[in-house]
């Protein structure tokens, strides 16, 4: 539950975590963890911005079938959860949250980077006519993703179990202080619950209830490893993110809510219209509001996060209107300061699209605070 206290700048509990105020830095793709382990100068970039109120990790692969970009970190090895101590053990040293983004990618893959070599994972065999970024010789290149195979419905427990033991080795081993499921941007979750990447015949395809199964299924296991309470979701119930769409979304996301009322989770992070694009899509529209009233209804009390083109009006202005957390992307590439900033109505920083990807410091850890 959230306090009474409505501006951005108040604090806010949020199931187990008690937050500093209601900023949160998005999840951010950044690829400079070799071998899925990150290394001392990612612990440096997430404390630099460690005065938000919650930071969420960048998508971060539950397992080498999870994985779909390279130089993307893992949660799967001893290194890399040693990796991500050291990034946890710096937020905390700065006072700061920080949750992991539990992330399989689904056909969002190429065989370069699968186990073995082989095909990418997916509801359906249906290639994603979208890129991925591949790491050739130190230069990030985005290459066409690879045809997937269709899973058989035999693997998916072994999916819901990586999603779940990633969870625990997060919180127990890596001292996240939770973590949240990426249920968004046309990746294997998303895959699962929309109709144009899901074509399955069986338990897990057809029905709105049969799309969503996996999904569920994968919030019970993790909230059972973790505790609702350091457990969020993202959603995102219409961005065409890596070729997914579905054909009737708002019965499809009012359902997936509604199931997930009773289990108590600490956040539903919802990106609005297209992933860092218009917050409206005249094609496909869309009703938050009554996403938002569907979870309530159903008795939902986690706080809802706003995410998508957000500045300091807007972002106050779906505060005051009852959104209980704001989240930010691209600002906070280039900010690392930007509670302050928002805070003194400072000017921001452009973020350098050149380095988003790949590389090190430049454009990583050496953007300017006020001070
Ligand atoms: C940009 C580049 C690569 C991955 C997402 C994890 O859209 C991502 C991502 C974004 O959720």
């Amino acid at each position: 539950m959230t306090t009474s206290t409505r501006t951005l700048f108040d604090p806010v509990t949020v199931g187990e975590l008690k937050l500093a105020n209601r900023i949160v830095m998005a999840p951010l793709t950044r690829n400079r963890s070799p071998d899925a382990v990150p290394p001392p100068i990612v612990a440096t970039y997430y404390a630099q911005r460690a005065s938000a109120g919650l930071l969420i990790s960048e998508a971060t692969a539950i397992s080498q079938q999870g994985q779909g970009y390279s130089d993307v970190p893992g949660l799967y090895g001893t290194e890399q959860l040693d990796g991500w101590k050291r990034v946890t053990q710096a937020v905390h040293d700065k006072g700061g949250k920080i949750v992991v983004q539990l992330w399989h990618v689904g056909r969002v893959s190429h065989h370069d980077l699968q186990p073995d070599g082989g095909q990418p994972v997916a509801p359906s065999a249906i290639t994603a006519k979208t890129k991925t970024v591949l790491i050739r010789k130190g230069v990030p290149t985005f290459v066409d993703t690879s045809a997937p195979r269709a899973l058989d419905a035999q693997e998916l427990p072994e999916i819901v179990h990586s999603f779940q033991a990633a969870a625990r080795n997060a919180v127990e081993t890596a001292s996240f202080d939770g973590v949240e499921i990426h249920g968004a941007n046309g990746y294997l979750l998303d895959q699962f619950l929309k109709s144009g990447s899901n074509q399955r015949t069986d338990d897990y395809g057809g029905s709105i209830e049969n799309r969503a199964r996996l999904l569920l299924e994968v919030v019970r296991a993790v909230t059972a490893a973790v505790g609702g309470g350091r457990t969020g979701i993202r959603l995102s119930p219409v961005t065409p993110a890596n070729d997914v769409h579905d054909a009737d979304p708002q019965p499809l996301f009012d359902y997936v809510v509604r199931q997930l009322a009773p289990l108590n989770l600490a956040f539903i992070h919802i990106i609005e219209g297209a992933t860092g694009g218009p917050r409206e899509l005249p094609d496909r529209p869309f009703d938050y509001a009554a996403l938002k009233a569907a979870y309530r209804h159903a008795g939902g009390k986690a706080a809802w996060m706003v995410n998508n083109g957000y500045d300091k009006a807007l972002a106050e202005k779906a505060v005051a209107e009852g959104a209980d957390l704001v989240a930010f992307g691209r600002p906070y590439i280039a900010n690392p300061d930007l509670v302050e900033r928002l805070r003194v109505n400072a000017p921001l920083n452009t973020p350098d699209q050149a380095t988003f990807y790949g590389g090190g410091a430049k454009g990583y850890t050496d953007y300017p605070t006020l001070a």
